[in-house]
């Protein structure tokens, strides 16, 4: 009988693997893991905190987790295979002429193995290379047939499953996640009547109006050529230098430079399918329609220097926040609105419906909400699912249509090609999860990795031989794209109301509260700051001079220069004045509660324990995600001798990474905190990037050593320090989650910050 040792190949001592045993390879060591729903235990290989949720989120309504069931696979119990199905003996070892030998050519299976090593990695996407996906369905409320046929929209109530990417557009897969950038947010619809990606962005609305300048804006972003630097950021000679001489991104640049580009979660964006659609439907009677996904849980930001510092406590910060909402069974939800309009409302417009420099103010066209998405699933692999999922525009179905909006129509084109050579060939659609729901027939055969093995000798149509099939669905049932009268000259130019650049810019700069406005104009301030070319600057900023005179006066006085000329104005048409639009200010989408929001509380040793748990129970129940964070791991004492478990420590987990702070009292632990720099900085923090702060009793001492004023600038009481009162336990919690729902307490916030 062999010892434990013996039947372990990767024991330290390996004696199974030196001299003669080495001919007779041991069997592995094999476990069967338990699976958490039979256990009833929360932790798992995938759940290693049981602060996230169960780890076995219900498959619920979502279809496509059965048809991927057919590429899962699952180890547990089995032995190591080469790719060709051959079990592997030894896995430690190359095989070599002898013990202390040359390793022998003929060892497939190193080879096998270092050569599928060596091919791990596929081209990143071109632009939106960093992304995290989740799984989940779209409800629609109520049929939509008398505006469209398409699938998801065709019952009261219907569910469709669909797999959803988030991204930031600029840096690399490996770059970081609260970087000043629009996200991306694409939906992939796997309908019954075929894919359908609705490929948008959380703003509304692009930098250009046609698709010929969008390689150009693209290498002016990205890192530039011969130093490969910044990564993941606008703030650069190059970006500015482009858009500075592309008018037509002034109202993009102003979305770009508000909150929008650094939220808090992808969570708590909007999402937009920017062009102008259209909708379709049985009778062939189509309407002009604009895509709007609005978040449940409210639209919230990061403060500037708060991203900035989260990209180093942690790069996967959005990443992180979406996993483990989901997990915890906190599944993201956004409604889904339709804004939809005929073709003789778009001609009155004073704007072009096909120019995706525009939106279509709610005003003038109200947002109908028509459903929910839900995510409730992460992936299994990220490779498998989130790397190599397929986005393209050219995926619509019977009963959507594009428009003539020319940087779609490119789109149509762009997707579809990139896929070539990023996922290797054109059978990307069988990658799992790119193949749709609803079966594929059609004559396209072979290429590169096939999977469908195709029956018969027919794949040509019209055929007898095959019975005609498969045959032509006809117009009942096959996509056909609406009519559409096209008259006059084949040119290179654009439509006279494309050339209004200022009016929607100053549209939304005019709807914006004070705080936005103010972010808006330090945006500015720091990017043409990081820009080393004057010219630039000022270029920019008399683009603004177009916008609001306000704004421009803010950024160049930043900049320390005097307000330039204002940029020519080419535009044939007077400019349009908009009434503010309160819909484009952030502050329209408030939280409805604290789910997940991460409260951090302040522990020492000798803190009050029965505040501690009572106050953890209370953020519980209220759904947040409370953290006991102290000096270093492990156990301490409360002032009654009993234990608490201290989470994580503050120099593991930063301020920036809590939207709230709570600091018990206890005597003792207040004098181990006020000895701690780190954690007066991380309450420093906390008031910079104006979260609430709850302090109890004794723990006040601490805001008197990071120097917190008690009052905003204007002299009232900071209404997001709670607790300095002597309130009971009971009152100062509900006043605390009351500030927590309110995300931040931007009264607080001076340029230069105080603190
Ligand atoms: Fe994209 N875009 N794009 N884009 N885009 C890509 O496709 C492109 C545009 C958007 O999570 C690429 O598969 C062109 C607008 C998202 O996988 C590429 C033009 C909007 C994603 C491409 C645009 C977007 C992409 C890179 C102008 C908002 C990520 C890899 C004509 C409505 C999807 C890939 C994912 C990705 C081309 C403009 C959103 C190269 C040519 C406008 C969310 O094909």
């Amino acid at each position: 009988t062999a010892s434990v040792a013996e039947k372990m190949p990767n024991n330290p001592a390996k004696p199974g693997e030196i001299g003669d045993a080495a001919y007779d390879p041991p069997v592995g060591h094999q476990v069967k893991l338990p699976h958490p729903a039979v256990t009833g235990s929360t932790v798992s290989e995938s759940n290693p905190s049981d602060k996230v949720g169960a780890g076995v989120p219900p498959l619920g309504t979502n279809a496509t987790i059965t048809s991927l069931d057919r590429a899962r696979v699952d180890s547990s119990g089995q032995a190591l295979t080469t790719n060709q199905g051959v079990a592997i003996a030894d896995n430690q070892n190359s095989l070599k002429a002898s013990l202390r030998g040359p390793t022998a050519m003929e060892d497939f299976i190193l080879r096998e193995k270092l050569t599928h090593f060596d091919h791990e990695r596929i081209p990143e996407r071109v632009v939106h290379a960093r992304g995290s996906a989740a799984h989940g369905y779209f409800e629609c409320y109520k049929a939509l047939t008398a505006l469209t046929r398409a699938a998801p929209f065709a019952e009261d109530g219907k569910q469709t499953p669909v797999f959803v990417r988030f991204s930031t557009v600029a840096g690399e897969r490996g770059s970081t996640d609260t970087a000043r950038d629009v996200r991306g947010f694409a939906v992939k619809f796997y309908t019954d009547e075929g894919n359908w990606d609705l490929v948008g962005n959380n703003i509304p609305v692009f930098f250009i109006q046609d698709a010929m300048k969008f390689p150009d804006l693209v290498h002016a972003v990205k890192p530039e050529p011969h130093f490969a630097m910044p990564q993941a950021s606008s703030a650069h000679d190059t970006y500015w230098d482009f858009v500075s001489l592309m008018p037509e991104s002034t109202h993009m640049l102003l979305w770009q430079m508000s909150d929008r580009a650094i939220p808090r979660s992808y969570r708590m964006m909007q999402g937009f399918g920017v062009h102008t659609f259209r909708l379709v439907n049985a009778e062939g009677e189509s309407v002009f329609c604009k895509f709007h996904w609005t978040p449940v849980a409210g639209t919230h930001a990061l403060a500037w220097d708060e991203a900035v510092k989260i990209s180093g406590a942690d790069p996967d910060f959005h990443r992180r926040d979406l996993w483990e909402a989901i997990e915890a069974g906190a599944y993201p939800e956004w409604e889904l609105g339709l804004q939809v309009f005929s073709e003789e409302q778009a001609e009155a417009f004073e704007f072009d419906v096909l120019d995706s420099t525009k939106i279509v103010p709610e005003e003038l066209v109200p947002i109908i909400p028509v459903g929910k998405l839900v995510l409730n699933r992460n992936p299994d692999n990220f490779f498998a699912e989130t790397e190599q999922v397929a986005f393209c525009t050219a995926h619509i179905v019977p009963g959507i249509d594009f428009t003539n909006d020319p940087l779609l129509q490119g789109r149509i084109h762009s997707y579809l090609d990139t896929q070539i050579s990023r996922l290797g060939g054109v059978n990307f659609h069988e990658i799992p999860i790119n193949a749709p729901l609803a079966q594929v027939h059609n004559n396209q055969r072979d290429g590169m990795h096939r999977q469908a093995i195709a029956r018969g000798r027919v794949s040509y149509e019209p055929n007898s031989l095959g019975g005609g099939c498969p045959f032509q669905a006809g117009r009942m049932q096959g996509f056909t794209s609406v009519p559409e009268q096209v008259a006059g000259d084949k040119v290179r130019g654009k439509p006279e109301k494309f050339a209004d650049h200022y009016s929607q810019a100053r549209l939304f700069w005019q709807s914006q509260s004070p705080v936005e406005k103010r972010h808006i104009i330090k945006a500015f301030r720091f990017e043409l700051t990081r820009v080393q070319t004057q010219a630039i600057r000022e270029r920019v900023v008399s683009l603004l001079v177009n916008v609001d005179e306000e704004l421009a006066q803010g950024v160049a006085q930043g900049l320390g220069f005097a307000l330039p000329a204002a940029a020519p104005n080419i535009s044939p048409l007077p400019p349009h004045t908009y009434e503010a639009s309160p819909a484009l200010s952030m502050m329209a989408y408030p939280a409805p509660d604290i789910q997940t929001r991460r409260i951090a509380i302040l522990v020492a040793e000798g803190c009050d324990g029965e505040m501690v748990r009572s106050l953890y129970a209370t953020l519980v129940e209220a759904g947040a995600v409370p953290r006991l964070v102290g000096g270093s791991l492990g156990q301490i004492a409360d002032d009654k001798g009993k234990p608490l478990h201290v989470e994580i420590s503050v120099e593991a987990g930063p301020s920036v990474l809590y939207d709230a702070v709570a600091i018990p009292d206890g005597a003792d632990a207040t004098t181990a905190l006020l000895k701690d720099g780190q954690v007066i900085e991380f309450i420093k923090d906390q008031y910079r990037h104006c979260k609430p702060i709850l302090v109890l009793g004794s723990a006040a001492a601490l805001l008197e050593k990071a120097t917190i004023p008690m009052t905003l600038p204007n002299g009232d009481a900071d209404p997001g320090i709670i607790g300095l009162g002597g309130e009971s336990l009971d009152s100062a919690s509900t006043a605390f989650l009351t500030a927590i729902r309110q995300h931040k307490v931007l009264e607080r916030e001076t340029d230069p910050p105080l603190v």
